[in-house]
């Protein structure tokens, strides 16, 4: 994927703020600190377009980013973070599954698990919700760099078994500039029709 463009949008912490649904868009969720803003810097070939992270639980709203002004990259709030107020990991919660739930031009759902980790709960929890709303999704396990090469392959077996998905979910690390095409060549796809 060529990127001409890529501009952050708007930050949403209600349903009202989204943009206009026009354009296709491809949403990325998982636990924080796994590495979704990462991924989406990563893909777009931008250092920083997107906030990264050392403190977990910083992103709070729904990030919209628009891309070739063709799609929008859609980076959802970190679940999973312990310190967050019960009332401000349920604002989030509803937000988020309004989002899934309701948004017509939503085409794939990228849930990004570390692949040093067990899936938790939520993970699991999110799967059987897009399921349920029959959300496409592709899981891209990260931080791959992080284990040893001959353990990679196990732990995606692993995440497979535990989140009983069909095929093993795409390693990924942004240290590793290549593993990009294969993602992008499973998203062009839901982008282009
Ligand atoms: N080693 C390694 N570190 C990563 C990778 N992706 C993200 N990180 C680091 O993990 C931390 C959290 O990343 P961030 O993208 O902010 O996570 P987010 O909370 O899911 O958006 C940051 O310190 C990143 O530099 C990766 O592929 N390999
Ligand atoms: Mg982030």
């Amino acid at each position: 994927m060529k990127i001409h463009s890529a501009e952050f949008l708007l930050s949403a912490s209600t349903t009202r703020q989204f943009p206009a649904a026009t354009l296709p868009e491809i949403a990325f969720a998982g636990r924080s600190n796994v590495g979704k803003s990462t991924l989406i810097n990563s893909l777009l070939n931008r250092k920083k377009l997107v906030k990264t992270s050392a403190t977990p639980g910083k992103t709070q709203l729904i990030n919209f980013f628009k891309i070739n002004d063709q799609f929008y990259f859609v980076d959802l709030p970190g679940y999973g973070y312990a310190k967050v107020p019960e009332s401000v990991r349920r604002k989030w919660q509803n937000l988020v599954e309004a989002y899934l739930s309701e948004r017509e031009t939503l085409r794939n759902v990228v849930l990004i698990i570390d692949c040093r980790h067990n899936p938790t709960v939520q993970d699991r929890q999110l799967l059987e919700w897009l399921e349920y709303y029959q959300r496409p999704s592709l899981i891209v396990a990260s931080k791959i760099d992080k284990l040893k090469r001959g353990q990679v392959q196990k732990h995606l077996q692993k995440i497979k078994h535990d989140l009983s998905i069909e095929s093993v979910p795409l390693g990924h690390s942004s240290m590793q500039y290549g593993r990009r095409e294969e993602i992008w060549k499973k998203l062009v796809p839901w982008i282009e029709t």
